[in-house]
Formats: structure tokens, sequence, C-alpha cells
């Protein structure tokens, strides 16, 4: 037998502290209405770390969060902050728009991969070049998930999609662009880094990252990207709960995590 004192928790009266529900630990910033994201998709986690982010740092009145098209942008409905739809990939453009017109508001860009480095490659460099004070926040799962699963620039190498059914390969499809690696070259990027949400550990660290990247947006130091690598089991046409690891040793394996640039 154990010496470890065992304390059996009473059960002839109710508890000292009321229970609390799932629910309790909700953010504010998010409805609990019903969404239409898949089982085991990443992107719910990512934005819930950034409406938590934005509450922490007491600029919820003054946040506009400016949405790219992809399978996150049906759930900018569940979230609490104003929020902008742009065109495909236009959303840096439209977030440099409202900071210069209303230089207080805090301004972040939530896009996908196909979003930001396919469709939009030019407007997020340009708009990091020019070291515009917004902050975007890049959801990579290296497929166009709201179309199907395809292939975008971001794909990695012998990872199979819709329309690499065997894989990417360097010859016929090219090689990923690191979009982090690429922005963090820069000299308008104040802060750069990528992290993933495919464990408890690094959802905690990776919204550090959106915290240290809005700060760097209050201190008016310039622009700053967080990309965050997220599960897809869907478009990745895999086992839900296979998708964490899939992350970790396909896409995060070449996409690799850390803080590239803090200046
Ligand atoms: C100009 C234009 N081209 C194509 C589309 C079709 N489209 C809608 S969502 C989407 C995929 C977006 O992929 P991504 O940004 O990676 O987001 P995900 O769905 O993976 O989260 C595409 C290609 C569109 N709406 N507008
Ligand atoms: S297709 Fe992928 S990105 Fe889209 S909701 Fe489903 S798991 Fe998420
Ligand atoms: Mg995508």
């Amino acid at each position: 037998m154990s010496e470890v004192p065992v304390h059996f928790v009473p059960t002839d009266r109710p508890p000292d502290r009321p229970a609390r529900m799932v629910d309790d630990f909700t953010p504010a910033l998010i409805d609990v209405g019903e969404h239409h994201l898949c089982p085991g998709c990443g992107e719910p986690i990512a934005m819930r770390s950034l409406v938590e982010v934005i509450e922490e740092l007491d600029v919820v009145q003054r946040t506009i969060a400016v949405f790219g098209i992809g399978c996150y942008t049906a759930y900018s409905n569940n979230l609490d902050v104003e929020v902008c739809q742009a065109l495909h990939g236009r959303a840096p453009s439209v977030a440099t728009g409202i900071k210069r017109a209303k230089p207080r508001t805090v301004v972040v860009t939530v896009q996908g991969d196909g979003d930001m480095v396919n469709e939009g490659l030019q407007e997020v460099l340009h708009t990091a070049a020019r070291g515009e004070s917004v902050t975007a926040v890049l959801l990579n799962n290296g497929v166009f998930g709201e179309t199907g699963g395809h292939m975008t620039a971001s794909t990695v190498l012998g990872q199979r999609t819709k329309n690499t059914l065997e894989g990417r390969d360097a010859v016929q499809h090219g090689r990923p662009i690191l979009l982090s690696d690429l922005v963090a070259r820069l000299d308008g990027a104040a802060f750069v880094a990528r992290g993933t949400v495919s464990s408890a550990g690094d959802v905690a660290r990776t919204k550090r990252l959106l915290a240290r990247a809005v700060q760097t947006q209050l201190d008016g130091r310039g622009f700053s990207l967080v990309e965050i690598l997220t599960m897809c089991p869907t478009g990745w046409f895999i086992e839900t709960e296979e998708a964490p690891a899939y992350l970790d040793d396909n896409l995060a394996a070449v996409h690799a995590g850390g803080v590239l640039k803090d200046w």
C-alpha cells in the first residue's frame, strides 16, 4: 500500500465552491453557437488564442480584424470583434488602409496559406516591406482547405493533396515557399514568428507569440507576423486523431517554429 495520504472529497454536503461548467472557460469574445468547421480543425484554436490576446491586452474596443477567404472566414461570425472581409489575398492592403485612416486602431489580418501565400503573396510582402504597423496572422495548413484540399505554395514536398496524389514533387510542382522566412528578410518587418497548435504546450507558446506581435504594433515598431501551423484532417485526407502528429512530422519539419525576427 502507498504511504501517500488520500483526501476523499466529502459527499455528505454540497461542495464549498460552485462547479465550473466547460462554458466558463470559453473566452468572452467567442460566441459558443454552432460553427461549420470540421472536428479536429486547428483554425478555431488559433483564433481563440488571438481573441484571448486582444482581450488580455485590453484593446477589444479598438481592434478591427480583416479576414481573408478560407474555412476560418466562416468562424469570424463566432468572434465578438469588429470584422472586415477582404477579397482573396488582399487583407494586408485593406489593413493598411484602416490603419492609416485610423492610426489608433489595432489592425489584425487573418489569412490562410492559400489566401496569403498563393492568391495575395505580393500584398503581404509589400505591406511588410513598407513597415505598416499592422499584425498579420497566417493560418498555414498546407492546403486550400475550403475548396477541397488542393496544393498551395506552402505544401511541403511529399505531402499528399487533392491534386498531388503521389505527394508534392519538386520537379513537377516546385518547392514550398516558407512565408515567414521570406518576410523576416524584409527591413520593414519588426516581429516574425512561427508556432503550431498541435499540442497544449504549443498552443500556449503560440499565444505568447501572438501577444508579442500585437504588442509590436502597440509600440509602433512596424509590421508583425505570426504564422500558425494548423491541423486540417479533412484536407489532408487522414483520420482526425492523426492530424497533430501528421502536422509535427510533415509541416513543422519544414516550416520550423520559433521567433525568426524581433527588432
Ligand atoms: C479570387 C478567388 N479565387 C478563388 C476563390 C475560391 N476559394 C475560396 S476559399 C479558397 C481556399 C482558401 O485556402 P486557404 O487560404 O489556405 O484557407 P483554408 O480554407 O485552408 O483555411 C479558395 C481558393 C475565391 N473565393 N476567390
Ligand atoms: S477543411 Fe480543413 S481547414 Fe477547413 S474546416 Fe475542415 S479541417 Fe478546418
Ligand atoms: Mg489553407
